[in-house]
């Protein structure tokens, strides 16, 4: 089980003040040396910029003599005090000061969609360039380097230049403090009115609005000078800008953590199933700090500023709800949580269904994201392992306790007496949404993830999922002015069998009240939304078969989550997955663990073909005498899950007939995937080269599980 269901979801580490001395000490240890020679650099060929090792060993001998002095001193004393110290408690809150129960609802107020990014200046596309980028990346993981070459490629129109930062936000409603938070900023104007509003920074980030056809650059810059807000844990494969040796217990309490880990800030923005050259993709490794450090899967697509990188988006593929946000190897889940995201919204001047669809101020993205906050206004995260041996820093899933849309905590939308379109993300670490109105109306589901469904969908819940989207069309034409309609949420946590919300914070998200001003009146729309998937799923009969597994890795003695696997194989494993340009292929995927996991796939959508139960104790064991004790030094032997399936299987709910880059896969079930490693639009190639750079990835969109093994890199062949 991923959350240790003999603690409550809601349990974390607290130490007293005798450990805590202690672990000062072994923080500036962890400072001073490496305290083990267990060394798991981010690459197996290494950071080419390794200055920061020089400074970690700049501490001197006498220093030294003293920190262990000080450190068997403080052991002394420490055995005098109960060694009970480190204890588990339950709380009834997970972690923050601030009560979510005394935070009013509905006093924040979303006024229209978030500010759309301008542009850097007048148009200058046009002709080709050349992506200049000649260096050497690093497929990931395999430690092979290959060289990306030159390209032409169309110059974009429209160059952006967007910039991670950290600022304060009102999140909270206006009396409480403002929130210290990460976000993106640049030149954006108003999404409704095209106003200019100058520099925006905000966290969500900004809206990329992009068409079909009409490539854009983005130059990223990383401006987060200050150290990460949560905790890093150097135990688990990371980013690692400065090359530290992994550290061994005892481990410092945060604050301040491993003190070397918290700072350069590794950074990279990945643009959530857009079909891009990897060089673009934003991968874990691509990552880069503030002060110029580069991971070894970086690429700019021209030589750019050291802090910075410039990726370049064909925006080739239907019109769709894309995201962006940090994907950086290991940092991903305190990335995101301390704001890292925005929406990246594709249109296209083909399409048909978009002009009977709400638009302008009736066409508002929604991000619901959870959080938890310190009475002082701070972001609050678990910053303890739940198994500090092996992960002093890393916990297994963040839920928070208050709801976030759009970066106000649970607010209020005035709506008009007619029909909106909301594009939904669940930008959540861990929480999945069942997201109902409290007046028990019906909405109807038209999008989902990589486009249009197949048909519209009318719906009276959605299930969402960490990184799903779904395009929904609400009506409010027929609701008495007045009327105040709530959205409320009662997924589990872990979804499906873990915890029930609490009906008074997190079982609540945002609500409308109905104005009485008269909206947009709704369009009758085509019963087969997407013909392109008109019968579905609509991909061929595949090449190649893959059974991979979803395991996760327990400590046995103290039976909480070691690690969360793909296959039972680790990220840094030589690569497994080498699907061939232009082919279909279909991944069984068993669900060994308790809890479901939205299995994400860059590059390309997947269909969904089928879930279907099955004896899991049985195959699990099977799998384990086949292979031995995960996670594996060898490749996968794959077990066949047909000889175990029980009951007979179901096809897609209607609301996962569209393409998708993130799929549900439910505990007890084989899911059924199929992927053409092509373009959505049915075209042989993409208008890039997709099998050079540094490859792409698939992992759990659960970023905590992410974070700590359940990802494996592939490319395309
Ligand atoms: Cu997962």
């Amino acid at each position: 089980m991923i959350a240790p269901k003999k603690l409550s979801l809601s349990t974390y580490v607290v130490h007293d003040h005798a450990a805590h001395a202690l672990c000062s000490v072994a923080s500036a240890l962890c400072e001073s040396l490496s305290l083990s020679g267990r060394k798991r650099a981010s690459s197996p060929l290494g950071d080419p910029e390794t200055k920061g090792i020089d400074m970690d060993h700049k501490t001197s001998k006498k220093t030294l003599t003293v920190l262990i002095a000080v450190l068997i001193v403080v052991v002394a004393f420490g055995a005098m005090v109960p060694v009970s110290a480190q204890r588990v408690v339950t709380q009834p809150l997970d972690v923050g000061t601030l009560d979510p129960t005394t935070i009013p609802k509905w006093v924040n107020q979303l006024t229209g969609p978030p500010p759309v990014y301008a542009g850097d200046s007048a148009a200058t596309g046009g002709g080709s360039i050349t992506q200049s980028n000649t260096a050497s990346v690093n497929v990931q993981g395999s430690g092979n380097a290959v060289n990306i070459g030159q390209q032409n490629i169309a110059n974009p129109p429209t160059k952006y230049t967007v910039k991670m930062m950290q600022f304060n936000q009102q999140i909270l409603p206006t009396g409480f403090p403002m929130t210290k938070t990460w976000g993106y900023g640049g030149l954006a104007k108003d999404a409704v009115t095209g106003k200019s509003l100058g520099f925006v920074k905000n966290s969500p980030g900004p809206t990329f609005e992009t068409k079909e056809g009409t490539p854009i650059t983005v130059k990223w810059v990383n401006e987060i000078t200050s150290p990460s807000l949560f905790a890093v844990d150097p135990t688990i494969h990371w980013a690692n800008p400065k090359n530290i040796p992994t550290p061994s217990p005892p481990y410092p309490t945060f604050p301040p953590g491993c003190v070397t880990a918290q700072s350069p800030v590794p950074l990279v923005t990945h643009v959530h199933g857009l079909e891009v050259q990897s060089t673009s993709d934003g991968g874990p490794n691509a990552w880069f700090t503030a002060d110029g450090r580069h991971g070894p899967g970086y690429s700019t697509l021209m030589p750019t500023d050291k802090n910075a990188a410039i990726y370049y988006y064909p925006n080739s593929q239907p019109p769709t709800t894309l995201f962006y946000h940090d994907h950086a190897l290991g940092m991903t889940r305190t990335n995101l949580a301390s704001g890292l995201a925005g929406f990246y919204l594709e249109r296209s001047a083909t399409d048909k269904i978009a002009p009977l669809l709400p638009s302008g101020k009736y066409e508002m993205p929604l991000a619901i994201q959870d959080r938890s906050f310190n009475t002082d206004g701070s972001l609050a995260f678990p910053n303890a392992g739940v198994n500090p041996q092996d992960h002093p820093y890393w916990f297994p899933e963040f839920f928070g306790n208050t709801v976030m849309v759009n970066g106000k905590v649970w607010p209020n939308m005035n709506v008009d007496q007619g029909q909106y379109r909301f594009r939904i993300v669940d930008g959540s670490n861990a929480r999945f949404y069942n997201l109902t109105l409290s007046n028990g109306m019906s909405f109807t589901q038209i999008g989902v993830d990589g486009g249009y469904l197949r048909a519209p969908v009318t719906l009276k819940n959605l299930i969402i999922a960490p990184g799903e989207r779904a395009d929904i069309l609400v009506d409010f034409s027929n609701i008495p002015a007045g009327t105040k309609i709530i959205m409320k949420n009662d997924a589990n946590t872990p979804f499906p069998g873990g915890d029930p919300v609490d009906p008074n914070t997190t079982g609540q998200i945002m609500q409308f009240t109905v104005t009485s001003k008269l909206g947009r009146s709704p369009s009758s729309l085509p019963a087969i939304l997407n013909p392109q998937l008109a019968t579905f799923p609509s991909l061929g009969t595949p090449t190649t078969q893959r059974t991979k597994t979803l395991y996760e890795v327990t400590n046995t003695t103290s039976d909480t989550p070691m690690m969360v696997t793909l296959d039972g194989q680790m990220w840094d494993a030589p690569i497994s997955e080498t699907p061939k340009l232009g082919t279909t292929e279909q991944w069984t995927i068993p669900n060994l663990t308790p809890d479901a996991h939205p299995i994400h796939i860059h590059l390309v959508q997947w269909q969904l073909v089928s879930r279907q139960t099955f004896d899991v104790a049985k195959y699990t064991a099977d799998w384990l005498a086949l292979n031995g004790k995960a996670p594996f030094n060898h490749p996968t032997i794959a077990l066949n899950p047909a000889n175990y399936l029980t009951g007979s299987p179901s096809g897609p709910d209607a609301n996962e007939q569209g393409w998708k880059d993130t799929v549900r896969m439910n505990p007890g079930e084989v899911t059924v995937v199929k992927a053409r490693f092509a373009p959505t639009d049915g075209s042989y190639s993409f208008p890039f080269n997709a099998r050079i750079g540094p490859g792409y990835v698939w992992h759990c969109h659960i970023v905590d599980h992410e974070d700590n093994e359940m990802m494996r890199p592939y490319v395309v062949v």
